[in-house]
């Protein structure tokens, strides 16, 4: 049974990823690390600790205290905070990554972190973005993304640290929203749908990037960190991704629950032009050879789910408890 330490824990995927694990290994086999506690109901569930993954000598101690075999290190700005503070973005992503490989390779860890989409650049061909491509991104971000792909594939060769990661899309979901992301009008559309009933988005019409339910990234996480390790070549990061969409086609599924949703645009500048710099859509066949992935979720299906899961969240029965 592995024992696993989680960075960002309180993020995005890290609050949805560890209740699942949770579920999976156990409680007490997870131990949630973020750089704030908050009381929600996921930082008081088990072992949780405090942890700046730039403070190598004390993500040392938690890992060394609670045994841990397994580290996932979620910890990290997201492309438009780290293309507004680069040199944060540079000293957080980076630091953090260095300091959580090097505690893996000191304690034998098996490692898993996240890379993204954003490890492409305008020179990557854009449509079916293959696994194996041009990778010269534009970003701070794109450039942590792929010295973190190629950091990780070090350590694996180097000293033998077993490294996984996948290259996610913009990731969708009703728990926890993104905070800093060029994806981030995905998730927001649907809360303002919701809320609301329209939605400006800063992300402009025609604009096409790749997406992925929460369910189906938590999945792929579980089912590459079991794989048989013989199975994996390409394991820092595989590309992944359930749908390629642009704001107009979020929008008009919405419209078939809420008939009179509307959507405006009200572009920005510095996110278009990084969604500009991404893929398209990217050709996840690796993943499914190597290790069998298969996203669920369509965007038909999330949609009904994100509407009933948030319509859920903000009834005023639910809101007034
Ligand atoms: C972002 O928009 O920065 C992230 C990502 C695609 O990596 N959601």
């Amino acid at each position: 049974m592995k024992k696993i330490l989680i960075t960002g824990a309180l993020g995005q995927i890290g609050s949805e990823l560890l209740v699942k694990l949770r579920e999976v290994y156990g409680t007490d086999h997870v131990v949630a690390t973020d750089i704030r506690k908050n009381d929600s109901e996921i930082a008081l569930s088990g072992p949780f600790e405090i942890l700046d993954v730039t403070d190598s000598k004390r993500m040392f101690e938690i890992a060394k205290n609670h045994q841990v075999d397994t580290i996932i290190h979620l910890a990290a700005l997201l492309s438009a905070t780290a293309e507004a503070k680069p040199l944060l973005a540079w000293n957080l992503n980076m630091g953090g990554l260095v300091n959580a490989l090097e505690v893996a390779r000191e304690l034998s860890c098996q490692f898993f972190t996240p890379s993204s989409i954003g490890a492409f650049g305008p020179t990557t061909p854009k449509e079916n973005t293959p696994q194996e491509t041009i990778q010269r991104p534009t970003t701070m971000y794109g450039v942590n993304k792929v010295a973190g792909e190629l950091l990780c594939d070090y350590y694996f060769h180097k000293f033998g640290v077993d490294t996984r990661g996948i290259r996610f899309p913009g990731l969708i979901s009703y728990v926890t929203p993104p905070g800093g992301g060029t994806t981030d009008y995905a998730v927001e559309i649907y809360y303002e749908a919701v809320k609301r009933g329209k939605y400006t988005s800063y992300i402009e019409k025609g604009t096409f990037m790749d997406m992925m339910y929460m369910p189906d990234a938590l999945k792929a996480i579980i089912t590459l960190m079991e794989a048989n390790a013989a199975q994996i070549k390409h394991r820092n990061a595989f590309n992944v991704t359930a749908m390629s969409v642009a704001p107009e086609m979020i929008a008009s599924e919405i419209r078939k629950h809420i008939p009179e949703f509307e959507i405006e645009y009200h572009v920005d500048p510095a996110r278009q032009a990084i969604a500009e710099s991404w893929p398209n859509s990217i050709d996840p066949s690796a993943a499914r050879e190597e290790w069998g992935f298969a996203a669920e979720y369509n965007l038909q299906t999330m949609t009904s789910d994100m509407l009933e899961k948030l319509s859920k969240k903000y009834s005023p029965s639910t809101m007034a408890k």
